[in-house]
């Protein structure tokens, strides 16, 4: 039983195995990706301990709204998310990060039964599951080291509450179209008959404020794009010339999606893990979607996965909305 492993495991992985399994994940999906047409590298590998400073730095910018005005929102709305929930029930949450505003919930909700933080980085999950106990003593924290686009179960420990998905953010944003109906299919799976998931999503709006909000004037998202490169030379020992790409983030009305790439700014090559590897100039790295939603977008992605929309917030100037789903009978 000692060697049990996996998301449910009693003891964790020790720190050096849990590096190398995730670093064998990670140089799979970047060689995987750079050898695609067009080339392209998922989000989530953005996310390094720099990458994580430099993302909670975005989120301090003026130009990116997103995490204040949906703070702003979850302040408002958490004693009545509290009462939609009702008392006793379990909060699971996707991808928890840092967990910021889910203190906000935990604040409201002082009778749950447990709180679940889901999150690829096993750092991450410690480092936030101490800093919660520490402060909810009398909150069971039962985090789960997984990712949630594949995550099959929930440990036995979460039990028979009812069960709250969290999924803030805008995170949502990240997902296709057909990848964000397989999450909500999949949340909706694990939190059960009588479960309910409150999503961020950020709102379409006028596109200078979204082009503006992904690429700021002092140049911290571009750092945080190119922190990718900067961890695929350290962790995969590759050879990329960080200042020959440059950070590139428009919005493209018709897909509703901000598009960001990493553009070479020269014909070059970079050595990836053993494997060479040529970039035409002008030729780009696909790193992130950002989609942006309206109320249609909403009630559809909803209805694509047997959700129904119990109540919607937003902010006076409709930048961003927080929605509160129950999965339909
Ligand atoms: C973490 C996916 C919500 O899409 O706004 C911010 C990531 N990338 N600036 C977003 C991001 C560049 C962010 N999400």
């Amino acid at each position: 039983m000692s060697k049990e492993a996996g998301p449910f495991a009693e003891t964790a992985p020790s720190a050096a195995e849990a590096e190398a399994g995730e670093r064998a994940a990670f140089r799979l999906a970047v060689l995987d990706g750079l050898r695609r047409s067009p080339r392209a590298i998922p989000a989530k590998f953005l996310y390094d301990a720099r990458g994580s400073a430099l993302f909670d730095a975005i989120c301090e910018l003026p130009e990116y709204y997103l995490t204040s005005i949906e703070t702003a929102i979850l302040t408002d709305c958490a004693p009545e998310i509290a009462r939609l929930a009702g008392p006793g029930c379990a909060l699971i949450e996707f991808g928890s990060g840092s967990s910021v505003k889910t203190r906000l919930l935990l604040d409201a909700m002082p009778d749950l039964a447990a709180y679940v933080p889901i999150d690829i980085s096993r750092q991450h999950l410690d480092v936030t599951a101490a800093r919660l106990r520490g402060d909810y003593p009398a909150l069971p924290v039962r985090p789960v080291c997984a990712d949630y686009m594949t995550l099959a179960a929930l440990p036995p420990g979460v039990g028979a509450a009812r069960r709250i998905g969290f999924f803030p953010g805008s995170t949502i944003g990240n997902l296709t179209p057909p990848e964000a109906t397989a999450f909500l299919r999949r949340a909706r799976a694990l939190l059960g008959e009588g479960g309910a998931l409150v999503l961020g999503a950020d709102l379409k709006k006028d596109p200078q404020r979204l082009h503006d909000a992904y690429n700021d004037s002092s140049g911290v998202t571009a750092e945080f794009s190119l922190n990718l490169l900067r961890r695929i030379n350290r962790e995969l020992g590759a050879t990329f010339n960080l200042a020959a790409f440059a950070h590139e983030a428009f919005y493209d009305p018709g897909h509703g999606r901000i598009e960001i790439y990493l553009r070479s700014l020269a014909a070059q090559s970079a050595t990836v893990a053993g494997h060479a590897f040529e970039f035409a100039e002008g030729e780009r790295v696909h790193t992130e979607y950002s989609y942006k939603y309206d109320d249609a977008d909403i009630d559809a992605l909803a209805s694509s996965a047997g959700f129904t929309i119990v109540r919607r917030w937003t902010d006076p100037g409709r930048l961003f909305a927080v929605i509160y789903l129950k999965a339909s009978s």
